[in-house]
C-alpha cells in the first residue's frame, strides 16, 4: 500500500487549487490526490480495502478511476502521464478553461514517456501542469543516485516554466501551485487569441470607436447564417461515386 505520508500538503494544495472540470491522472501513489479531486472517499476506502467500492474492489490501492470526477490513476510508472496529455487535448478543444495535473515521482521524472508528453504539451499549448512529488527516493534508491540536474528545470527546454518548493510546508506549495495554475490556465494562448486575432482585433476598435454592439452582433450573426447557407446548399450535393473514381484524376490523353 503506497501511502502519502509526507505529501499531506500536495494533496490538500491540490484540492483547493482545482476547480470542477479539471482532469487529475495520478500515480501509483494516489489517495491524497483522488481525495483532493472529489472522489467519494467511502467509495475509495472501500476499494483500497478491496470491497465493492470506486471500482467494484477490482481496481485496488492503485487503479483508481473515477469519470465523473476526472481522476484515474496507474501503478505503472509514468504511464499515465501520456494519458493526461489525452484530457489536456480535450480540454484545449473545448477551450473551456480547465486544465490537467499530471502527478508524477522524482523517480518518475526519469521517464521517457514524461519528456515526450513534455514536448507535445508544449507543442499544442496544452492546459497541462506536471505535478512532481519529489521524497528524494524510488523505492529504496537514493534521488542522487538516478536523477541528474534540478528537477525543476527540467521543463526549460519545451518553454514549461518550472515552480520548486519545500513540499511540507503547505503555504509554499500553495505559492508554487498557485502560480503554476495561474500560469496554465490563463497562459500566452489566450493572450494570443485576443490580441493577435483580425476580427476580435477590428471588433474592438469598432466598439472604441463608437459603433454600437447591437449592429456588430446583426452583422456578426448575418455572416454566420450565410456561412451555414452555403454548407446547407454544399451538402445537398452527392458524395463522388465509385463509377467516377478515376475521373478528373488523370488527363484525358488522345492518341
Ligand atoms: C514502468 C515501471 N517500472 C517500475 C515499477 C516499479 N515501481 C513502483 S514505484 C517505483 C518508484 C517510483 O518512484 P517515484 O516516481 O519517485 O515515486 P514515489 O514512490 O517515490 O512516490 C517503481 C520503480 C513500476 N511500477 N512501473
Ligand atoms: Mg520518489
Amino acid at each position: 500500500m503506497h501511502l502519502g505520508i509526507g505529501h499531506e500538503a500536495v494533496g490538500a494544495v491540490l484540492g483547493r487549487h482545482r476547480r470542477a472540470g479539471d482532469a487529475v491522472v495520478s500515480t501509483h501513489r494516489a489517495h491524497l490526490h483522488a481525495l483532493a479531486a472529489g472522489v467519494d472517499p467511502v467509495q475509495l476506502a472501500a476499494e483500497l480495502l478491496e470491497r465493492d467500492g470506486l471500482n467494484h474492489g477490482k481496481g485496488g490501492h492503485m487503479h483508481l478511476f473515477d469519470p465523473e470526477a476526472r481522476f484515474m490513476c496507474t501503478g505503472i510508472v509514468g504511464a499515465g502521464v501520456p494519458i493526461a496529455s489525452g484530457y489536456a487535448l480535450k480540454q484545449s478543444l473545448q477551450a473551456d478553461g480547465a486544465l490537467t495535473v499530471s502527478v508524477v515521482g522524482d523517480g518518475t521524472m526519469n521517464q521517457g514517456a514524461v519528456f515526450e508528453t513534455m514536448n507535445l504539451a508544449a507543442v499544442r499549448g496544452l492546459p497541462m501542469v506536471f505535478l512532481c512529488e519529489d521524497n528524494h527516493y524510488s523505492i529504496s534508491v537514493r534521488r542522487e543516485e538516478s536523477t541528474a540536474g534540478e528537477l525543476r528545470r527540467r521543463g526549460e527546454p519545451f518553454g514549461i516554466p518550472g515552480f520548486a518548493c519545500d513540499g511540507t510546508d503547505v503555504d509554499r506549495v500553495d505559492e508554487a501551485m498557485g502560480q503554476a495554475f495561474e500560469i496554465t490556465r490563463n497562459g500566452e494562448k489566450k493572450e494570443a487569441a485576443r490580441t493577435r486575432d483580425p476580427v476580435l482585433r477590428l471588433r474592438e476598435r469598432l466598439l472604441d470607436s463608437g459603433t454600437p454592439e447591437a449592429r456588430l452582433e446583426e452583422g456578426e450573426n448575418r455572416a454566420t447564417e450565410t456561412v451555414a447557407e452555403w454548407f446547407a446548399a454544399a451538402r445537398q450535393r452527392p458524395l463522388p461515386g465509385k463509377k467516377t473514381a478515376r475521373e478528373h484524376v488523370f488527363a484525358d490523353v488522345q492518341t
